[in-house]
Formats: C-alpha cells, structure tokens, sequence
C-alpha cells in the first residue's frame, strides 16, 4: 500500500506475478490454476484462524458455537478447504494430507496432472495459546501413465515443481518456489491479495541461531549432543548462539531462512525417524531452504533425495544455512561411520 488505503498500482499480486512467471516459461498455466487455488484455500484458513476465537473454533471437532452451527475444527476446516479448493481447480489427481490416512484420489472428471502433498494446519498443537502456525504443500508431477494411486505421491523431493508455506503469524505470508529461487508474498488484507515483498531470498552462508526441541536432551543421538556443545561454547572463542524455538515448523524455519542458522529435529531415542513427515513437512521446507542457498539433511544424506516409502513416512531433518548443516553433516557421519 502506498499510503493510507489507497492500492499501489505497482504492487505485484502473487495472481499477477504467477501469471507472469507461466508466461516466462510458455507453460500451459495449469500450475498457474493450482498455486491460485492454493492461495485462495490459504486466504480462508487465515480469516478462519485470525477469528477462531470469537467463532469458538478452538478444542475439539464436533462443537457448536453460540447459533447451535456444527463447528469444524480448525485443523479439519483447512484440511477440507485445501481439498475443495484444488479439486476444483481441475489440475491435480492425487492429494496427500496429514489429515487423511490415505492418499485422496480425484474423480475422473475433476483430474488433472499434479500431485499434491500438504500439511493443511501445521503446528495446531500451538492454537488455542496463539502461536504462529502455517500451511505447507509441495506439488509433483504425476510421473506414470497407470490408474493414479498413492504411488504416484511417493518421489523423491527432487523431483518437486513447485513448493510453499504459508504462515499466519503478526502477518500472514506465503514463501514460494516454482524452482527459480525463493519469493515471499504479505496478505494485505484491505484488499485480500498477497502483495510481493521480498524477491530472491537467500539464506546467510551461517548463521547464529540453533532451534530445537531442548526437552528431548535425554535422549539425543551423541552427535546431536557434540553439535549442541559446540553452539553452545564455540571452540573459535566466538559468541555462542542463540536459541529459538516456537514449536511450530512453519514459524521456526522461516525465522532460520530469514535470520539465519540452524533447524533441527533429528531422530531420538523415543523416535527413531524423528517426528517431522517427508511428503508434506521435511520435503517442501527442504526445497524452500535449498532454493534460498541452505542444505537440508537427515545427517546421513539429503532430504530431497530420499525415495520414500509410504505417505506418512517421517525422516530427521536438520536445515538452514549450509555452513551450520555442513558442520552437523560432518559431526554425524564421525559418529555414525
Ligand atoms: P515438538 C507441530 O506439532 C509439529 O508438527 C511441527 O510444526 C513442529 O516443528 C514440531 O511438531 C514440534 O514438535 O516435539 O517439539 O513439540
């Protein structure tokens, strides 16, 4: 907004800067269709989040708020207007959701050929005490010619079209990448667009932040523990870092993308794979994060490269600036020879 309540006629709208980029590239504009729809669900999840409270959209499903309506919980509406809003974008057949067991495979009449893989309401855990939380997705195309099935969402994350998050934190913001870099888009909600505010982000070659779930300290692989320590009292004399952690994906790799340093939820004791799910958390947050110049890694190889197994499968991740990864990296692999 250029000043009060009148529109800059010069702000790129993520519409406008979508239909730019399918221009650039000569593409047939179906990715063009999905990433607007996906955009439109996110605009309702976000009025939906911002007035949870006053609508009793908090606690469980199955409430009823003061005019007697059945109230969806959050989570479960921003599950079913993602699912609305690309099936009816005619652009994809095959939907994973962490809210659904199985793979959502599109009527006949509604496909088209993307797949997609999202978290609808990340960190929901954090909503009735108004932490940021978010909404994450990444699209693939559908790589066979078979009936689609769940097989078609289970490829490497390289193979990742386009990816993105949305965060509805002071502001409510969309990170994406269609492959060429990293943009960030602010709602302005006076005229219910995602205004351009940042072009080409980059991740700082290190940072001085480390971010993760301290509680779990008993039981930490010793790597982790090596890592830590040398955050912690630095070996070169230098400042130890910081820690932040809010608890909620979105909200913590952004900050590391934005400020810099480290994201970690390795694997522990309790959970082995760690707890962060590959198609639809770990996945689409790598993409983004190597977009922008960082690494993505589980200690043992790169995320993106990991053939998976199942839809839910869950991976450790450890991400951001590629100094502090590439440390990590280094210190794991002297522990796990
Ligand atoms: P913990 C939120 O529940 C979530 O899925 C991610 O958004 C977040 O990074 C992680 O779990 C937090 O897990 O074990 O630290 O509470």
């Amino acid at each position: 907004m250029s000043d009060r309540g009148s529109f800059d006629t010069n702000a790129i709208t993520l519409t406008r800067f979508l239909l730019e980029e399918g221009r650039r590239v000569k593409a047939t504009g179906e990715l063009t269709t999905l990433l607007n729809a996906m955009c439109t669900a996110i605009k309702a999840i976000s009025s939906a989040v911002r007035k949870a409270g006053i609508a009793h959209m908090y606690g469980i499903a199955g409430t009823t708020n003061v005019t007697g309506d059945q109230v969806k919980k959050l989570d479960i509406l921003s599950n079913d207007l993602v699912i609305n809003m690309v099936k009816s974008s005619f652009t994809s057949c095959v939907l994973v959701t962490e809210e659904n067991d199985n793979a959502i495979i599109l009527e006949q009449e509604s496909r088209g050929k993307y797949v997609v893989c999202f978290d609808p309401l990340d960190g929901s855990s954090n909503i009735d005490c108004l932490v940021s939380i978010g909404t994450i997705f990444s699209v693939y195309k559908k790589c066979t010619d078979d009936e689609p099935s769940e097989k078609d969402a289970l490829q490497p994350g390289r193979n990742i079209v386009a990816a993105g998050y949305a965060l509805y934190g002071s502001a409510t913001m969309i990170v994406l990448s269609t492959g060429q870099g990293v943009n960030c888009f602010m709602l302005d909600p006076a005229i219910g667009e995602f205004i351009l505010v940042e072009q080409d982000l980059k991740i700082k070659k290190k940072g001085n932040i480390y971010s993760l779930n301290e509680g779990y300290s008993k039981y930490f692989d010793p790597a982790v523990t090596e890592y830590l320590q040398k955050k912690k009292f630095p070996e070169d004399g230098s400042a130890p870092y910081g820690a932040r952690y809010v608890g909620s994906m979105v909200a913590d790799v952004h900050r590391t993308i934005v400020y810099g340093g480290v994201f970690l939820y390795p694997a522990n004791v309790k959970s082995p794979k760690g707890k962060l799910r590959l198609l639809y958390e770990c996945n689409p947050m790598a993409f983004i994060t190597e977009q922008a110049g960082g690494m993505a890694t589980t200690g043992s190889m790169n995320v993106l490269d990991i053939q998976p197994e199942s839809i839910h499968q869950r991976v450790p991740v450890v991400l951001g600036s590629p100094d502090d990864v590439q440390e990590y990296i280094s210190i794991y692999q002297k522990h796990h020879k």
